[in-house]
């Protein structure tokens, strides 16, 4: 080996979580993911990794959170965070899979060393890792695997214990930009509660009417948004449902952000309860995804995504940076991935003039092109985003001089909402803030903010198949490259749909092909999505039997 690894200690360990065989990992959209019962190996596994990616940062703290966000109760998943609170460095990804899927303890030690040496990691440095996990049963025992990797590299820790992933970003950047002229605020999580209801109250003109209604998705966003609600003051009305963050079988089921949006459709718990023109939201399992809805005055539902949430967000600070009187205004950005709604798109294009960019799948991909502009506003259709202040506009914001009060006031406001935002990642609590702001200084209900512009119908689809790496995309996943034959079907079927447009698109969290139409009407949108989805099954190896109908 040419790298100092503890070698003892690591192989004594890595025999107390053996690898199941036959059972492959990769490190995908947001980290590994899958059922639980495979999970325990990998977790021990990515606390090694996290402690040698803290010796690579000259032992600033790296994040872990073990989550599967979204996913089913019974799955689990782990992501590393980097020390600024963003993603892991995607040039790692390949060698996090290695690791991970080593069959034996040498084999093991050998990835390590290998990475070792391709990112010269000098192991005798020290290492510091937080981690925090979410409500999941299956956490205590992954926490006890993930120790047992930390252990093993002799690392200092800071267990945060239940918190949400934006909470666990946060801690990681406040860590490390503590006492600095980056400082983040407070490293501990009254201090993330402290910094943003302290904005909260500087941004708030005036009481609304009514409460807001929040699906808490029986996550931990439910234990976050009981404590956030003792630092608001009475003006921020909330209505907390789906809170039973400890009851089995109940996590993300029939609730949550990703059920609003794949069914289009309020959770069945809030029917009843939620009012006509009252708002409501929901948070996923994790509290990372954010989607908006309300009720008309007959008792239509109607969804307010990701896309919805961009576009509110990113038309607000345009004008709110022109009212401030900028020298050389920041360059205010928008960045989509392919599920972005066309109208949404055409939006913020045409109507907004807003400079676009369309990405993968995947927060890193959008976090990454959203660093390029002034300020980045960057939102999957999903509900998952936030925004970017490069450090050039902050510089900037910080040194302006405003000229007239209406400046002073709006620069104020201004810097109370890069207090707001989390922009490590999307939080879906900093986001629900954000948006309860820029509605009431917008004098705003939910239905004028919906009228911005009209979704064109569609739907989305999970196809389970034998093996999704079959599955190859190319232009930001809007096209396959393999099967090529599948690509071919999607062009001649979506030329045939007035406003139509289809891709297929392997998962990153899950098992399984994702596959997307719009069109015209609502009919036509299903039609196509239903070919699409029939195709995939069969091109997926499946029984045809068994296709979606
Ligand atoms: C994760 C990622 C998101 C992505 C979603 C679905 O969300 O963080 O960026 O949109 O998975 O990804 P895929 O379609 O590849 O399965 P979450 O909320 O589960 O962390």
């Amino acid at each position: 080996l040419r790298n100092n690894l503890p070698i003892a200690a690591l192989a004594a360990a890595c025999e107390q979580y053996p690898k199941p065989e036959g059972h492959l990992y990769s490190y995908g959209t947001a980290g590994f993911r899958s059922h639980s019962k495979w999970f325990e190996p990998v977790v021990f596994r990515v606390g090694v990794i996290a402690a040698l990616r803290s010796k690579r940062h000259s032992s600033k703290f790296i994040g872990v959170m073990i989550t599967a966000s979204h996913n089913p109760e019974d799955d689990n998943g782990v992501k590393i965070v980097d020390p600024r609170g963003e993603m892991l460095q995607t040039e790692w990804e390949p060698y996090c899979t290695k690791i991970a899927n080593a069959p034996d303890p040498a084999s093991f030690i050998t990835a390590l060393d290998d990475l070792c040496t391709k990112f010269k990691i000098d192991v005798s440095k020290r290492s510091k890792v937080v981690y925090a996990y979410d409500t999941r049963p299956s956490c205590p025992a992954l926490v006890k695997a993930l120790q047992l990797g930390l252990a093993a590299m002799e690392t200092e820790t800071i267990n945060e214990g239940v918190r949400t992933t934006p909470q666990l970003h946060y801690m990681t950047r406040a860590l490390n930009t503590q006492g600095t002229k980056d400082d983040y605020g407070e490293p501990s999580i009254p201090g993330y509660y402290k910094k943003l209801s302290s904005a909260w109250k500087r941004l708030i003109r005036r009481r609304e009417e009514g409460s807001l209604l929040i699906d808490c998705a029986n996550g931990v966003g439910a234990i976050a948004m009981k404590e956030l609600l003792e630092y608001l003051s009475d003006d921020f009305k909330a209505t907390l449902v789906n809170t039973d963050v400890f009851v089995p079988g109940v996590l993300n089921n029939m609730c949550g952000a990703d059920y609003v949006k794949t069914k289009q459709e309020l959770p069945p718990s809030l029917k009843g309860v939620l009012k006509a023109g009252q708002r409501g939201c929901s948070l996923d399992g994790d509290a990372d995804r954010l989607m908006y809805y309300y009720l008309d005055e007959k008792n239509i539902f109607h969804m307010l995504d990701g896309d919805k949430i961009s576009a509110l967000i990113a038309g607000y600070l345009v004008e709110k940076v022109k009212l401030c009187g900028f020298k050389e205004p920041p360059r205010v950005g928008v960045v989509q991935t392919a599920y972005a709604n066309g109208n949404s798109t055409k939006y913020m294009q045409k109507t907004k003039a807003l400079p676009l960019v369309c990405v993968s799948t995947g927060v890193k991909h959008l976090h990454h092109a959203a660093e390029k502009f002034g300020i980045g506003v960057y939102f999957e259709a999903n509900g998952h985003g936030t925004v970017l202040f490069s450090s050039d506009t902050l510089e900037n914001i910080r040194k302006h001089e405003p000229q007239t009060p209406t400046q002073d006031d709006n620069t104020k406001d201004l810097k109370a909402l890069i207090d707001l935002i989390n922009s490590t990642v999307g939080d879906a609590i900093s986001d629900m803030l954000l948006v309860e702001v820029i509605l009431n200084h917008l004098r705003y209900d939910a239905r004028a903010w919906d009228s911005l512009y009209t979704d064109l119908p569609n739907k989305l689809v999970k196809v389970n198949v034998k093996n999704r790496a079959d599955f190859q995309t190319e232009v930001a996943e809007r096209r396959l490259t393999h099967p090529a034959e599948l690509q071919r079907f999607v062009d001649s079927q979506v030329a045939k749909y007035p406003d139509g447009r289809g891709f297929i698109r392997p998962s990153g969290t899950e098992d399984a092909v994702r596959v997307y139409a719009e069109a015209a009407s609502k009919f036509e949108a299903e039609q196509l999505a239903n070919y699409l989805a029939g195709w995939t099954y069969d091109f997926g190896g499946m029984d045809p039997a068994q296709r979606p109908k």
